[in-house]
Parts: C-alpha cells; sequence; structure tokens
C-alpha cells in the first residue's frame, strides 16, 4: 500500500456475493467492508464465526477493515420489546469484534427501511446503468402499493399526477419488480418481505417524530458507546440515504444539526461517522468538504460516490468523480486528518474507504444479474475505485503543486 494514502477497500457480501475475492484483489483493494450477514438482525455474532471469516479474508491477501453493518435491530429504533437483551447482544457482538481486531463498526439508525432509490436500473446516455430516487416515482409506491394512510399530503399535486402517471403506465408485473426494488433491498440478505410487512413495520412508528427516534438512538448510543469502548472499536453511524423523511417517518441522521445533537449528547470517542458522500451529498444544504473538517475526528470509515440532482427532486448516482459532490476538496480534508492523526501517534491512524456503488456497465451488462446486490456489480465499482486512486496520488504527489485539482 502507498505511503500515505487511504485504505482501499472494497463492500463484499460474502461467501454468497457473485464477486469473488480474488476480483476484489485483482481490482487492487488491500481490504473489505463486510458483515456476517447469515446471521439475523439482533443476535450476537459469535467469536469463532468471525475469525473464521478473518482467515477466509487473509487466505485472500485481504484485510477487514469495517464491519458493515452490525444491523440495528428495528425494537430498538421503535423503543418496543425485550431491548436489554438486543443491547446486550450487540455489546456482545463488538467485545468479539474487538477481541479479533476488528475495530470499525458501521450501523444505520433508518426507521423501517435501509437505502431507498425508485429505479434500480435507470440507462445513462452512455448506456450504462444506475440507480435513481425519484419522489415522484416514491409515492407511487406510497399511494398505490403501500396506500399509506396520509401519505398524499407528503406530496405536490404535481407528484401525485405524476405517480398515477407512472403506476398507470405499468403492467402488473412492472409494479411488482418495482415495488420488490424498494422493499427488498436490505443488504446482504433478500427478507423476503410483502408490502404487508412494511404496513406492520410502520405501525408501531405511529406518532413518533423525529425527538421521539432520537430519544431511542441516544438510548442505544448511551448502551453500547461504553462497550465499544472496552472492545476498543470505534462506531460509524452512515448517513440517511435519501437524506430526508420517507414514508412519513422521521430520518434524523441527515445534516450537520443531526450529527451534532448525537454527538452532543454522547460524547464518546467510540461515537462517530461513517462518512458517505453519495448520502450527504444528495441534500444541497449539507457542504461536504467543510462537513469533513468540522467531524474530522469523529470519521471512522469513508464511502465515496457522488450523485446529480435533477430539477424535480429526483437525483442519480453519477460516475465518482462527477455530479455534485466536490470530490477532491473532500479526499483532501480526508487526507489532511490521516494526517493529522499519523502526527498524534495514532497507530490505527489510515482511514479506510470504499468507493460506494458504481454503474452496471462493460460486461456486466451482458450478465445474469439475478442475485447480484443492486449498486454493487464489480465493474464499475473498480472504475470507481479507480478514480478515486488516481485523485489521492494526485493530491499527495502534484506535479504542479496541486493547482489544477484544486481550482
Ligand atoms: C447501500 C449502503 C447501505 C449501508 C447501510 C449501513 O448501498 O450504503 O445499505 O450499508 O445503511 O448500515
Amino acid at each position: 500500500m502507498h505511503d500515505k494514502l487511504m485504505e482501499e477497500s472494497f463492500r463484499w457480501y460474502g461467501p454468497g456475493d457473485p464477486v469473488p475475492l480474488a476480483f476484489i484483489r485483482q481490482a487492487g483493494a488491500t481490504a473489505v467492508f463486510t458483515a456476517l450477514h447469515e446471521i439475523p438482525y439482533g443476535e450476537p455474532w459469535p467469536r469463532a464465526a468471525i475469525r473464521a471469516r478473518l482467515d477466509l479474508l487473509a487466505g485472500h491477501g485481504l484485510r477487514w477493515t469495517a464491519v458493515e453493518s452490525v444491523p440495528v435491530h428495528e425494537d430498538l429504533k421503535t423503543g418496543r420489546g425485550d431491548l436489554r437483551k438486543l443491547l446486550d447482544n450487540y455489546a456482545r457482538t463488538l467485545a468479539h469484534l474487538g477481541a479479533e481486531g476488528v475495530r470499525t463498526v458501521i450501523y444505520n439508525f433508518m426507521p423501517v427501511l435501509d437505502w431507498i432509490r425508485t429505479d434500480l436500473d435507470h440507462e445513462l446516455p452512455d448506456g450504462s446503468r444506475c440507480l435513481l430516487y425519484n419522489p415522484a416515482h416514491f409515492a407511487a409506491f406510497e399511494l398505490f402499493a403501500l396506500q399509506r394512510p396520509g401519505a398524499a399530503a407528503d406530496y405536490t399535486a404535481r407528484q401525485r399526477a405524476a405517480a398515477k402517471k407512472f403506476w398507470d403506465a405499468m403492467t402488473a408485473a412492472d409494479r411488482d419488480r418495482f415495488t420488490r426494488g424498494i422493499i427488498d433491498v436490505f443488504p446482504g440478505c433478500k427478507l423476503g418481505l410483502t408490502v404487508g410487512d412494511i404496513r406492520a413495520r410502520l405501525a408501531p412508528y405511529a406518532g413518533m417524530d423525529a425527538g421521539g427516534l432520537r430519544k431511542n438512538f441516544i438510548r442505544f448510543l448511551e448502551a453500547v458507546c461504553p462497550a465499544a469502548e472496552r472492545a476498543g472499536v470505534r462506531l460509524a453511524v452512515h448517513p440517511d440515504d435519501p437524506p430526508f423523511p420517507v414514508l412519513g417517518l422521521p430520518r434524523i441522521v441527515s445534516r450537520a444539526a443531526d450529527l451534532d445533537a448525537l454527538f452532543q449528547a454522547v460524547d464518546s470517542p467510540a461515537n462517530g461517522l461513517c462518512f458517505c458522500t453519495g448520502s450527504l451529498g444528495a441534500n444541497p444544504d449539507n457542504d461536504l468538504p467543510q462537513m469533513v473538517n468540522q467531524y474530522a475526528a469523529r470519521i471512522h470509515a469513508a464511502h465515496l460516490r457522488s450523485t446529480r440532482r435533477l430539477a424535480d427532486g429526483a437525483f442519480f448516482e453519477a460516475d465518482h468523480l462527477a455530479g455534485g459532490v466536490d470530490m477532491p476538496a473532500v479526499v483532501r480534508a480526508l487526507l489532511d486528518e490521516q494526517d493529522r492523526r499519523r502526527r498524534a501517534g495514532r497507530a490505527d491512524w489510515r482511514l479506510a474507504f470504499r468507493p460506494d456503488h458504481g454503474h452496471v456497465m462493460m460486461d456486466d451488462l451482458q450478465k445474469d444479474l439475478t442475485g447480484a446486490n443492486p449498486g454493487y456489480t464489480c465493474i464499475g465499482r473498480m472504475r470507481g475505485l479507480a478514480e478515486l486512486r488516481g485523485l489521492m496520488h494526485g493530491l499527495r504527489y502534484p506535479a504542479d503543486g496541486g493547482k489544477i485539482l484544486r481550482s
């Protein structure tokens, strides 16, 4: 690995991932972000299973730089059920990970659904395919598939009309595929959820506002941060994706004020952030280079990708160095933070990043992608990794003093 660069990682979904570890090595990554996806949400991760996964990775010359994710059970977000047991299980998992030397744990606190897109197959002018979120299409899901009471009030008349037109134009099979693309893309596992399951998951949130959800989040942090500290593990919350409320639910990890509230409430060194430029960047109010500087010491992992916003509030995933994210400025700020850690003598000074998502392109367009994880085919991410690697080299060793990249 080049001196002073960030650690190049690739997401890997475990032995069932159609992208094999050998490809990840060939892409040039030295590490993975991965999880024991086979363990149900809320259950503790046995130490032996963690060790076996580490051995498997080591056999391919790869390190496990970040766990993505140890999922937070829905009961911890709604504040119902056997919370003690769930918190104990989470703490045990952290202890086991720390004991095996896996020291960064990514998680999220998004209610009901993880990341959401309305089109997993949006064709770009060059023929590659990307992920896209269109609020009018999400309105169609809410109004006609989920039929959520009160949903209509969350959309403008124009969005509702667009939603109806979109829904009416689809066949039953299209509607089914569209709906499953929203509700059944939990990372690394097919939960097989139905629209009825989503309604049941929404019910316990009735009447919960941002303050209520934040209270539950803080209870979680207060319980698990001390366990993380004991284990030598740093927790990295993944921002909401998209970074605004959906499904009539609060979202509380979308902007700087949200992060301030969490870090002030539980001021533990274990309470940190996974800096996801794609998620945060979809909100035009977020100034990303400034946020890296503001939360520098709290950033324990990074996801690098960019989005392009469209006029009607939709956004799609652009190439890693295109779109609305000022990637050179973000990477510059991350490298600066790495330098600070190194100067401070921290043994774990190196920051790990992964290229987040990638386009389906080239040979991947010809493949049967059943079983592939949307956003996580190999070639598009390899392009992203290569571009980001080049950017980092350019920032570190700029022949012209960095003027071009910094201008
Ligand atoms: C989507 C991912 C998210 C992320 C989790 C972290 O591609 O970035 O699913 O892994 O939200 O807990």
